[in-house]
């Protein structure tokens, strides 16, 4: 699903206001994430598989500094003595708690971004739009992560307490599809919002297939658990079967009694194959839901920002796929061990939030506003 790269049509000052205005907005609800937070919570590491939440503010700083002041710019990177502090590659996640305070952080996050704002006054667009684009959507990411991690902080650890048999009633998977005709389909995205894993674009061809028009709800999911789900060997894979086991999983993360047509929320890939198996169906590949989103279009039927939905699509390169800005980013995780997710969560701020974003998690996590939509032939 690929929309022409609308800012072209705009005059160079325009990208460059438009660029101004995304990432202030985008900052607004980047620090609204962090307001009235105590020092000793910013330094916090919520969840071992996740940095501290303040490291995430300091990274989304620093990111900015190398890539659009240094490197765009043409400057040279602001605080270099941080840079090990809030380099991916500098410290192991568990040593990140050792950051600035958090009045420290705003001030490194505001004096860097003084800079960037200067630099684009002059910035060539035509040669950097798409880096400016993707440093905006990495802060989007890392924004995301703090939501979902202060999501996790509000369940006080308990996460689901009373089981099944709780106040949501268990209800029937709908039996509404969305028919997909089969055919060509155009799939990623070549404009300059993409991220390197999205292009290039390319055409496949589907078999017809069915798709349902909402993700699993919590009363649906209710159903599963109900009839024993997670108890069940049968229903899940053999890895995932190991995992339910040593986890001892016995309900989604963000469980919520009091949204039983809320989509579920906050389990992992396994969870979602062994619930397919139980209803009889299965898990759209990727470039289903691709297709099947673009169809949906934007308005009320849209397919984003509810829950980031998981696929049965292992994380791959596209064909003629060039990693960019730097290995790191896509490649590295090309590695037969991730899965695609698409569709972008409530707490996806929206400068990330389109058909053919692909994200990516080994299918154990479950520390993710995700939850899954089903298939059929
Ligand atoms: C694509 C969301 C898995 O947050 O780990 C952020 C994106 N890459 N900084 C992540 C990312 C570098 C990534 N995810
Ligand atoms: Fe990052």
């Amino acid at each position: 699903m690929t929309s022409p790269d609308a800012n072209l049509s705009l005059s160079l000052p325009e990208r460059r206001a438009a660029l101004v205005q995304a990432f202030q907005d985008c900052r607004v609800q980047t620090l609204a994430l962090f307001d009235g937070m105590s020092d000793s919570e910013f330094r916090e590491q919520i969840d071992p598989g996740y940095s501290p939440l303040g490291w995430h503010l300091g990274h989304i700083a620093y990111t900015e500094a190398h890539w659009l002041v240094h490197k765009c710019g043409g400057r040279q990177l602001p605080f270099p003595d941080l840079e090990r502090t809030f380099h991916v590659d500098g410290l192991p996640k568990s040593a990140r708690g050792n950051i600035p305070d958090q009045d420290g952080v705003r001030a490194y996050a505001r004096d860097i971004r003084d800079e960037l704002l200067e630099c684009l006054e002059t910035a060539d667009l035509d040669a950097q739009e798409r880096q400016w684009r993707f440093v905006l959507q990495h802060e989007c990411q890392h924004a995301e992560t703090v939501s979902l991690l202060l999501a996790c902080r509000d369940l006080g650890g308990s996460g689901f307490a009373s089981g099944p048999g709780s106040k949501i009633a268990p209800s029937d998977i709908d039996d509404i599809w969305l028919e997909i005709d089969g055919g060509p389909v155009t799939i990623g995205n070549g404009t300059t919002w993409a991220l390197d894993n999205e292009g290039p674009e390319f055409q496949v061809t589907l078999a017809p297939f069915r798709i349902a028009p909402q993700p699993v709800t919590q009363a649906q999911f209710a159903a599963f658990m109900v009839d024993q789900g997670y108890r069940r060997a049968e229903l899940w894979t053999d890895e995932g079967w190991a995992w339910r086991s040593a986890e001892a999983v016995v309900a989604p993360l963000y469980w919520s009694e009091d949204a039983p047509d809320s989509p579920v929320a906050g389990v992992s890939a396994h969870e979602a194959d062994a619930f397919a198996v139980w209803a009889g169906r299965r898990l759209p590949t990727e470039f289903e839901w691709e297709a099947a989103a673009a169809e949906a279009g934007t308005g009320e039927e849209s397919f984003l920002g509810q829950v980031w939905q998981w696929t049965s699509s292992v994380f791959a390169p596209y064909s003629d796929f060039s990693p960019w800005p730097y290995a790191g980013y896509s490649e590295a995780y090309f590695d037969g061990k991730h899965r695609v997710l698409r569709g972008g969560s409530h707490a996806t701020l929206p400068w990330a939030l389109r058909g053919t974003f692909r994200n990516w998690y080994t299918p154990d996590t479950r520390q993710l506003i995700a939850g899954f939509r089903l298939a059929a032939d």
